[in-house]
């Protein structure tokens, strides 16, 4: 199956023979880096290679279209508890240069004690199940041939299940996992001895599979009363995790900490984040960086994250990043849009690029207080650790409270999340290995006893059993769906109108959902617009209306309010009546065009006419008018008489007259083409110009049913004309060379 741009992907073409499908590759993939790419006009340093197919940023248009990609990976979060559409969202994020997917798991999952079949609806995110796994890795196998770069696939190996999490994992190609014991501990209450014991063997089978890891320190800076205090504590937890991890076997370049700046505006941010990245790179040297912009200081605006992930996005470029995370407020206000996945992908893309080569020319400063706050800060990390070996080690030290304390260590305030050693769920169910106990498989941690059954199975240990799930993919039990009410083809079959037929409905996260935002303005308080928006909803006829930002611009003069709302009817698009698309010649061919053959014109307002400014925008520089393609223009003032026109543009020579009227009393103005037409038939010249009219009550059709070439009505722009006239040049030209 190849996936071609202009057709959407078929969910069923990837749901089609599922169960024997075997996932392309395994491990994780950095990007490949270009010191010295050249991108339309321009030189980048820190690029990697380009997309084939790839959607550019808007301003892109002015620049041959380029999409220059930042030599990090990208990452997105997709998870709205449908996979079906999220595979939609994954491939729109991956033609805007996202490479690294993220799939956050259903509420509750680290519960579970095994693996979870089918894929039934999640609820905040996916239930991570084999089928869903396989489909979205299947898809993702497609679309990165589409995109021209490898996708990472990425979930999590936490909670109880985690070491069966990883297996599957391992088995079906996913290339990124968050894997951090101390997430279990502190945020999921699970026993601390299990979830040591897990990691290990899920940490082992991440080896094996050549899994990145992502760790989770990030979490307690998003659940410590105030973020910036817990900065040390921060990089105790990315020591433990990835000492811990090298020790089971991890290489170094797969272990990446989860990084976030501490704090966003109004906070000073920079003076407390930018020393805080320089700490955790000079104590992490050996290790890949994750940088996931502030979570934890994000309101609804959309516009106020963009300046804090922009600023994060200059600490990654001053500091060092591997991977940049991408957010969005929707992760505050639960409403997972299509459109903000894809844009905080544009927003890390077009900060990097922006800010290429920035290296080159300015240093962070060798002495000062950067350099002192960093030192201060991995004194405190170090004298945190030390503390904990004192107290008898990291389970005595959760248990005396020391993690996501308030305190600004070694200030403690006595808040921190404690747990017992006994305590948590699945306390009690560790147990030593027996004398016989036998792990005849190829990824596995500590004791597996096979050489007393068959020596030479030391280094192969799955030998005993001619071979195990890892490498016998054909030996994976595909369990498809066993829920009859919730599973993939209901889903399917009940949203087929929008998926099968030129129907459409909008839709904010699944097919068909219907759901709409609105933006709005209104003149009156905060706690009034709020219902005075909701009212005014319902009157547009949407349902389900809430209310997902209000921002005060004044207490009494004025708020604004984004609102979603689902419409109740889908519209034909077959129904539609589309005009043709105008053909736009770009700037550099028009360029080119009029280098090879000039062009002159003569322009005027006609008749009693004084309403120049419509006509001067058309032919001046300023705004983009044709003088800047080389037209040579000859402007003849207001209210110029038609047979000046003509006269005119025989004396010059020029190739074309350009009137503009604006007065449409009587309809003067066609009366006025139709007699400029008529002069030059009787001049003999009307086979060698152009005439062209323009105005704010020109319609182009009735224009050239008075015998013009071409009539702009509003909104038309120097390109437009310059576009029309280079065209039709060229075919008066290759009319005359014909007779
Ligand atoms: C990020 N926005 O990009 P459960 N293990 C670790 C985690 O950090 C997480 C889980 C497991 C964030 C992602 C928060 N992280 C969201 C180390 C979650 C999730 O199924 O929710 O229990 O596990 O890093």
């Amino acid at each position: 199956m190849e996936l071609k741009p202009n057709e959407k992907l078929n969910i069923k073409n990837i749901l089609e023979d599922l169960e024997n499908y075997r996932p392309k590759r395994r491990g994780w993939t950095w990007r490949t880096k270009k010191e010295a790419l050249e991108a339309g006009p321009f030189m980048y340093k820190d690029c990697s290679l380009p997309l084939a197919r790839r959607t550019p940023l808007p301003s892109a248009k002015y620049f041959n279209d380029i999409d220059p990609q930042p030599d990090c990976v990208i990452t997105t979060e997709i998870a709205s508890g449908r996979f079906e559409d999220d595979i939609r969202r994954m491939r729109m994020a991956a033609y805007h240069g996202a490479d690294h997917i993220m799939v956050i798991r259903t509420a509750g999952q680290s519960h579970f004690d095994g693996l979870i079949e089918g894929t039934p609806q999640g609820i905040g995110g996916i239930p991570i199940t084999r089928k869903q796994i396989r489909a979205q890795r299947k898809a993702l196998d497609f679309i990165e041939e589409e995109v021209g770069r490898p996708i990472n696939y990425h979930s999590y190996i936490s909670g109880v299940a985690g070491p069966e999490i990883a297996v599957m994992f391992a088995e079906e190609g996913v290339n990124g996992a968050h894997q951090d014991p101390q997430y279990n501990v502190l945020y999921r209450n699970i026993n601390m001895v299990r979830s040591f014991v897990d990691a290990a063997e899920a940490k082992n089978v991440m080896v094996w599979a050549d899994i990145a890891q992502i760790d989770g320190a990030h979490n307690a800076n998003a659940t410590a009363r105030e973020a910036w205090k817990v900065m040390p504590e921060l990089m105790v937890q990315h020591a433990i995790n990835s000492t811990f991890s090298v020790k089971v076997g991890m290489k170094k370049e797969n272990i990446c900490l989860s990084t976030v700046p501490p704090t966003a505006p109004p906070a000073p941010c920079m003076t407390l984040d930018l020393p805080y990245a320089v700490a955790l790179r000079d104590l992490f040297k050996e290790y890949k960086m994750r940088a996931q912009m502030n979570t934890k200081y994000m309101d609804s605006s959309t516009r106020e994250v963009t300046v804090t992930h922009t600023l994060n996005l200059l600490i990654s470029k001053l500091t060092s990043v591997d991977i940049q995370s991408t957010i969005t407020p929707d992760e505050g206000r639960n409403v997972p849009w299509h459109i903000y996945n894809i844009e905080a992908c544009d927003t890390a893309k077009q900060a990097l690029v922006g800010m290429d080569g920035l290296l080159d020319m300015v240093q962070l400063k060798e002495d000062g207080i950067l350099r002192e706050t960093a030192r201060e800060l991995k004194e405190r990390a170090i004298l945190f650790m030390e503390e904990i070996i004192e107290t008898g080690g990291y389970f005595q030290a959760v248990e005396d409270g020391f993690f996501v304390d308030s305190g600004y260590y070694p200030e403690r305030n006595g808040d921190g999340i404690a747990r017992k050693v006994q305590g948590g769920i699945g306390s009690s169910t560790v147990f030593e290995r027996d004398e016989d106990y036998l792990a005849p498989v190829t990824a596995h941690f500590g004791y597996n006893n096979v050489a007393q059954y068959d020596p030479s199975a030391v280094t192969n240990p799955s030998k005993l059993i001619d071979g195990c799930t890892l490498e016998k993919h054909e030996r994976i039990i595909y369990i498809d769906e066993l829920d009859e009410t919730d599973n993939v083809d209901i889903r399917l079959e009940n949203t087929k109108e929008t998926r099968e037929t030129t129907n459409i409905k909008p839709e904010v996260e699944w097919a068909g959902d219907g759901y709409i935002m609105v933006n709005m303005f209104l003149p009156t308080s905060r706690s009034i617009a709020e219902f005075a928006a909701l009212k005014i909803a319902k009157q547009m006829g949407l349902e389900d209306v809430e209310v997902i930002h209000k921002e005060e611009m004044h207490p009494s003069e004025g708020t604004r309010i984004e609102l979603k709302g689902k419409v109740a009817f889908t519209i034909d698009t077959d129904s539609l009546v589309i005009p043709p698309e105008p053909i736009v010649i770009s700037d550099d061919e028009i360029r080119l065009a009029i280098d090879e053959n000039p062009i002159k014109i003569v322009a005027g307002t006609v008749g009693e006419d004084e309403h120049s400014v419509g006509l001067r925008e058309i032919i001046d520089i300023k705004h983009g008018g044709i003088e800047k393609y080389g037209i040579e223009c000859h402007y003849l003032g207001t209210s110029v008489s038609l047979e000046k026109l003509i006269d005119s543009v025989i004396e010059l020579n020029a190739d074309a007259i350009l009137a503009s009227t604006i007065i449409s009393q009587d309809d003067i103005h066609y009366k006025s083409m139709k007699k400029l037409h008529e002069l030059a038939v009787e001049k003999g010249i009307r086979d060698d110009i152009i005439i062209i009219c323009g105005g704010t009550q020109v319609t182009p059709e009735i224009a050239v049913e008075q015998g013009i070439d071409a009539g702009f009505g509003r909104g038309t722009k120097g390109s437009d004309v310059a576009s029309f006239m280079v065209k039709k040049l060229k075919e008066m030209k290759e009319e005359k060379d014909e007779n």
